[in-house]
């Protein structure tokens, strides 16, 4: 997160830690964030498992209710072994636009159960389908990725920032991203370029408020950079996958 600030787990209960980690080493390496949406489910993007739903003798693990990447705090934390990777079957990336960048990470539950709901952690709720936000709409982001654009390592802690939704027609002009941006995405920035997600990010949440509660409308997924002019965040447009989430995990949600 770039021109963020630091955030406290409990405004981001929601928030995933997604490590894997090789056949023959023992340590957990982050790789992505994630958003848990039922107590066995997250969801997160595609494009942050190379190998495909094939995860290549690595093992996934995912921590919830994490405020620091490299401690642990077993009061607030709750950490699940990956069962199932489900990466989206149209993912697309041969134009370099990762089209359909959206995945769904099965946990494995612990004596039955997955995650419980503490003040660390929750789940958030998914739009309805046909819901469209205005442009202009204030939305938060938030992940353990990087502060600035070029920096080799990951932010320390959770951090969190403001971005507002673009019209689908100024993210496609061709003095923005032209034709890369599909009807399966929705960008989002500050009309400054001061706060936006950056490498590490992806996979986190875009929540955007409505009626006093947060609703996942967008995954980080791609960008020109980070916080440059021209160049917004590119989130995963969540409301078109309602019926793929059906599907493949068997919840199934409507009204609030
Ligand atoms: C990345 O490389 C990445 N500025 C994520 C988000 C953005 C750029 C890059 C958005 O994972």
């Amino acid at each position: 997160i770039v021109g963020g600030t630091v955030a406290a787990v409990e405004s981001h209960p929601w928030i995933a830690a997604i490590f894997w980690k090789g056949r023959q080493n023992t340590e957990r390496v982050f790789r992505c964030g994630g958003s848990l949406i039922s107590s066995c489910w997250v969801l997160t993007a595609a494009h942050c498992f190379p190998d495909g739903s094939k995860t290549m003798g690595h093992s996934l693990f995912v921590t919830l209710g994490k405020t620091a990447i490299n401690e642990t705090d077993v009061t607030k934390e709750q950490t699940f072994q990956v069962e199932e990777v489900i990466v989206h079957k149209e993912f697309d990336n041969s134009e370099g636009n990762f089209n359909n960048d959206i995945a769904l990470l099965k946990l494995q539950p612990i004596d039955g159960q997955c995650a419980e709901e503490t003040g660390s952690v929750r789940t958030v709720c998914l739009p309805a389908a046909n819901w469209a936000l205005r442009k202009g709409t204030s939305c938060e982001i938030a992940g353990y990725g990087k502060e600035k654009e070029g920096l080799w390592y990951n932010s320390q802690y959770l951090r969190e920032a403001k971005v507002a939704l673009l019209a689908r027609d100024v993210c496609s002009d061709k003095e923005y991203y032209g034709n890369m941006i599909t009807e399966n995405m929705v960008c989002a920035g500050k009309p400054d370029w001061s706060q936006d997600a950056c490498k590490g990010d992806s996979g986190g949440p875009m929540v955007c408020e409505v009626d006093n509660r947060m609703f996942l409308f967008g995954i980080v997924s791609w960008g020109e950079g980070c916080s440059r002019a021209f160049r917004p965040g590119v989130y995963t447009a969540v409301t078109n996958y309602n019926d793929w989430i059906e599907e493949n995990t068997g919840l199934s949600y409507g009204e609030p």
